[in-house]
């Protein structure tokens, strides 16, 4: 079937942890749908809803792609440091490491903006809270990272102290 074909024909990246990265081939443009796009060129009609309605609210673009309708909808500007204040330092010093002028990042800040994936890292940081709380965190470093590379800024930030790609979850927990 469709999409059988679809996981035969096309990279399918998982990180074993927080991150999946599905590669389409070209050929696949328009087959697909959901909230990752619709992979017809055109970013403008992303939003659009399982009902097929092109929509600009990301709420009600979300909300229509619960694959259970059991799952609460999304809440607007919903901030988990709101509900984890005692997370909210740690994230934010962990995630300075985005934007630190002298950190691994300082030559990706004039090519890729550092502020939208740092205000990311803080959220994540925040919500993550229970296991694998630092697999967030750095999956959040590591999205910016990805988009340095994109921009031909490789960086390589993961050390043993931060985000080791050994059993670095455990070792974080230990630490803090
Ligand atoms: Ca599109």
């Amino acid at each position: 079937n469709k999409s059988h074909s679809l996981v035969l024909q096309n990279k399918f990246l998982w990180d074993h942890k927080t991150t999946v990265r599905i590669i389409l081939q070209p050929q696949h443009m328009e087959d697909v749908c959901g909230l990752c796009g619709n992979f017809n060129g055109n970013a403008k009609d992303d939003f659009t809803t399982q009902g097929n309605l092109p929509t600009t609210n990301i709420m009600e673009f979300v909300d229509s792609w619960k694959v259970s309708s059991n799952c609460p909808d999304a809440k607007p500007d919903f901030n988990p440091c709101f509900e984890t204040p005692n997370r909210e330092t740690w994230a934010k010093i962990q995630c300075s490491i985005i934007k630190d002028i002298k950190g691994p990042f300082k030559d990706c800040h004039n090519k890729v903006d550092q502020n939208p994936f740092y205000e990311n890292c803080v959220k994540d940081s925040c919500a993550c809270d229970t296991g694998g709380d630092c697999e967030c965190f750095c999956t959040a470093v590591a999205a910016y990272a990805q988009a340095c590379n994109e921009a031909g800024v490789c960086v390589n930030w993961r050390t043993p102290e931060i985000c080791h790609s050994e059993s670095s979850a455990s070792f974080h927990k230990k630490k803090r």
